[in-house]
């Protein structure tokens, strides 16, 4: 238990209708007693979980807001809390705040109240991140995604497996103690077994890993073609708005240009770039260098094409820049006007046609896209790993269960066998923070803001 009170202003820094103070700590009633009056209750015989009505006194002002007490262990951070909601505003905030330290609370680090919750055992670290997750969410997945997390399906996935482990080391505490009854070769059979199924639960986690980061960091969509295709045009109709300079001047667009949109519950980061093209000018030419850079980065490559005119060189060029990649979209614009390509010529089999110009067939694309990143069993899977942390250690824990496999194969003693087993235990238990090393627990609650 932390012996002391800490205090934080839990909403924006701005201007605003409420703005809420917190503490959190075994003084946290005592302080309120200080400052805080309400006609008819003391604030020592206040009921926990209810909003109470009353005057909070600081050294400038005096404050009509709302006063709540949690009394521990039915509180977020597992300790006596009490949350004062006030009217808006940074320096009324601030007055608050100043109250409190001068009455004896500290001010909290980031991410402190979550902190304690997760020493007190409220919380477990991977519920944590769970909560920081949809704190930063930008689209309805991310919040989905951070909710799982925070609500303890990874979590429970993790005991789970650690379940299978711990029978599994009990079999061979069995087979250790009674040596004379042969069990051997049974109880190897039976932790194979045991340890395959383990196996093939995690390699289904990690199975979700790159849906999972597309979706906790966005999907990176980055259209390409050479110039006057209407690249632009195309990143006007999908975002609704012109956002881009749409001219029939060859080289309109020369920088890269990033704007998000919302598609189905996702996020979709898009780059419009320069046309690709031969050039004399700097400029056009430092934009067209990052343009060919860019498809390196993208999750999806939006390659547009002008079924109008008659490929160019300049397509060729493009065409061999995208010779080997698999994340290409080609997009045949200006379907509006006669075609004059030859289809054939463009060797990739993930097509759409659409008129930018006409937003004819946008709404189909955004469906093509979706569905060409999105696997759908994937995005209904109950647990999906967004986090690199939890990535990497289920895939460090898999690799451990491969090691252990072996060593039950190889007919090595079960003292080594049941070393093999414990380090797969200890390894996933880092997820939850069970056997996680302080130095990453300070690193995760860094991550988060003031009040939180
Ligand atoms: N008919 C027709 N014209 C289009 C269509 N899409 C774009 N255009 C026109 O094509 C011209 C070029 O459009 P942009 O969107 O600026 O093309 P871009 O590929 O961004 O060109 P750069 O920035 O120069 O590389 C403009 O005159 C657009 O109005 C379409 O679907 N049909
Ligand atoms: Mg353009």
């Amino acid at each position: 238990m932390v012996e002391d009170t800490i205090c934080a202003i839990s909403t924006p820094m701005g201007v605003g209708g409420i703005s809420i103070v917190r503490m959190s700590g075994k003084d946290s009633l005592l302080l309120a007693e200080k400052i805080f009056r309400n006609s008819k209750t003391k604030v020592s015989d206040f009921e926990p979980r209810k909003l109470y009505l009353g005057t909070l006194q600081t050294e400038n002002f005096n404050e009509k807001c709302l006063m709540v007490y949690f009394k521990a262990p039915n509180s977020y951070t597992g300790e006596d809390m009490v949350e004062f909601q006030c009217h808006g505003g940074v320096k009324l905030a601030e007055g608050v705040l100043k109250e409190l330290v001068k009455n004896g609370a500290r001010i909290a680090d980031g991410g402190e109240f979550t902190k304690r919750a997760f020493l007190d055992g409220k919380l477990s670290l991977d519920e944590a991140e769970g909560v920081i997750d949809v704190i930063n969410s930008e689209s309805d997945s991310q919040i989905r995604a951070g909710y799982n997390l925070m609500q303890g399906k990874l979590k429970s996935k993790v005991s789970e497996v650690q379940g299978k482990l711990t029978d599994c080391l009990a079999k061979l505490e069995v087979s250790m103690d009674y040596p004379e009854e042969e069990l051997e070769e049974e109880t190897k059979i039976d932790i194979i077994k045991e340890l395959s199924d383990v196996k093939i639960e995690l390699e289904k986690l990690l199975s979700t890993s790159s849906t999972g980061l597309s979706i906790k960091n966005g999907t990176k969509l980055v259209i390409v073609g050479k110039t006057n295709v209407g690249k632009s045009s195309l990143m006007n109709a999908l975002l609704n708005y012109d956002r881009a300079i749409v001219t029939d001047i060859k080289g309109t667009t020369r920088d890269i240009l990033e704007e998000n949109f919302e598609y189905k519950g996702v996020k979709f980061i898009l780059t419009d770039t320069a046309g690709i093209r031969e050039s004399d000018d700097i400029v056009e030419n430092i934009g067209i260098n990052k343009a060919k850079k860019s498809i390196n980065d993208a999750d999806l490559i939006l390659f547009v094409v002008d079924t109008s005119e008659k490929l160019t060189k300049e397509d060729e060029e493009i065409l061999n820049l995208l010779k080997n990649k698999e994340n290409v979209l080609v997009i045949y614009n200006k379907i509006d006007l006669d075609c004059k390509i030859d289809k054939k010529d463009i060797p990739f089999k993930n097509i759409m046609e659409i008129s930018a110009k006409n937003e004819k067939n946008i709404l189909e694309l955004k469906e093509k896209i979706y569905d060409t990143i999105f696997d759908q069993n994937i995005m209904s899977a109950p647990i999906m790993l967004t986090n690199m942390r939890h990535i990497d250690i289920i895939s460090k824990s898999r690799d451990l269960t491969n090691i252990a496999i072996n060593t039950a194969k190889n007919d090595i003693n079960l003292d080594l066998l049941s070393i093999d087993i414990k380090n797969i235990w200890l390894k996933i238990g880092e997820i939850t923070g069970e056997t996680e090393v302080e130095e990453i627990i300070n690193t995760i609650f860094s991550k988060f803001c003031v009040g939180k």
